[in-house]
């Protein structure tokens, strides 16, 4: 069984994305506080104000060091608030920081921040990515050198205001909008239910976009990144393993790993592709239900061994709005398939 230990006891951060630069593990999270802000479906207890870059040497045994603040919302002239997720890709000696930050019209959208070394000082753009949306972005780097990112995030995440979702649209609902007759949408579930009353209607798609040479904007409108059953179909909607926020891609023997959270079924699960734009065939579950409301993760390969980054809430003691980092090893069975992981443990 994987052991697991918490990487940073002296501070709550969350939502790890992690990279190798120069033989050294770099850990980019969100970085938890406590704002006082009420909890609600739509994530306002997350009010996050500033990014730091963790490193780590041994994932077995090792905690992370603390590089420093990376960046401050008031750094970044676009977004008023809640700084949630975010990924980093190298290219060509300089180092972009992809994040999710919301706008002073209460709109989600992605960031980019450039430095020249993976611990920054990361200089935020002045405005976000054109045509980005939503929440949780992944930055993978093919092989072949193309980048992509893949994002989206249901509820608080906002992912739902952007379906169907074509180059150029606007959200089709504001946070309390009634563009479609639907002035009160009570709770983000029933909210989620009023737009997608039958769950028998496919599961609504996170998103995929290559990004332009200077990685700076994308390059193409965002492609939905599908996830489909042993039947070759969608997963749906009402489907406790199709996918709601957290995107997190990698490449092992030549195949695509889609992983992601479920959210309000509390699950991490992986499907795997032939290319970057998928579909995904749904394979499992990584890890089990978590203390706290949900995880969020990234899956690495450090000196031969694999390895799954997440946070829960134990040491706040069950606060979702608090979590930890935590890392245990990942291993695979013997038809090469993940070997699931409990939450609990
Ligand atoms: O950290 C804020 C949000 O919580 C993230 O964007 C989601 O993935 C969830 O972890």
């Amino acid at each position: 069984m994987a052991t697991k230990h918490y990487l940073f006891p002296s501070d709550y951060m969350a939502d790890p994305s992690v990279h190798v630069y120069n033989g050294k593990i770099y850990i980019y999270p969100s970085h938890d506080w406590e704002s006082g802000a009420g909890e609600d479906d739509d994530g306002g207890h997350f009010q996050m104000k500033d990014y730091h870059v963790l490193t780590l040497s041994n994932p077995d045994e090792g905690e992370a060091e603390d590089q420093g603040m990376i960046f401050d919302v008031n750094e970044v002239p676009w977004a008023e608030k809640q700084l949630w997720d975010s990924d980093v890709v190298e290219k060509d000696g300089k180092y972009y920081y992809i994040f999710s930050g919301k706008g002073y019209d209460g709109v989600f959208r992605l960031g980019v921040a450039v430095a020249d070394k993976p611990e920054g000082p990361f200089v935020p753009q002045p405005f976000p990515i054109r045509g980005s949306f939503s929440i949780d972005p992944c930055v993978f780097k093919d092989d072949d050198g193309s980048i992509y990112t893949y994002f989206g995030g249901l509820w608080g995440g906002q992912l739902q205001w952007w379906q169907p979702f074509e180059p150029g649209f606007e959200p089709i609902i504001g946070k309390h909008g009634d563009e479609n007759g639907l002035t009160d949408m009570g709770s983000a579930p029933t909210r989620q239910h009023e737009l997608f009353a039958n769950p028998d209607m496919p599961a609504l798609p996170s998103f995929v976009a290559k990004m332009s040479d200077d990685v700076l904007q994308f390059a193409e409108a965002p492609r939905r990144v599908v996830v489909i059953g042993e039947d070759g179909k969608p997963l749906k909607a009402s489907d406790p393993h199709r996918f709601f926020e957290a995107s997190w891609v990698f490449k092992k023997e030549g195949k695509y790993y889609f992983t992601y959270s479920t959210g309000d079924s509390h699950l991490l699960c992986y499907a795997v592709g032939d290319n970057p734009y998928g579909p995904f065939k749904y394979e499992g579950v990584i890890l089990t239900p978590v203390v706290g409301w949900t995880t969020h993760h990234s899956i690495i390969e450090f000196k031969g061994k694999w390895y799954l980054f997440h946070h829960d809430s134990v040491p706040s003691e069950g606060k979702t709005w608090l979590r930890s980092l935590k890392v245990c090893e990942l291993e695979w069975d013997e038809n090469g398939k993940i070997k699931t992981i409990e939450g609990l443990d």
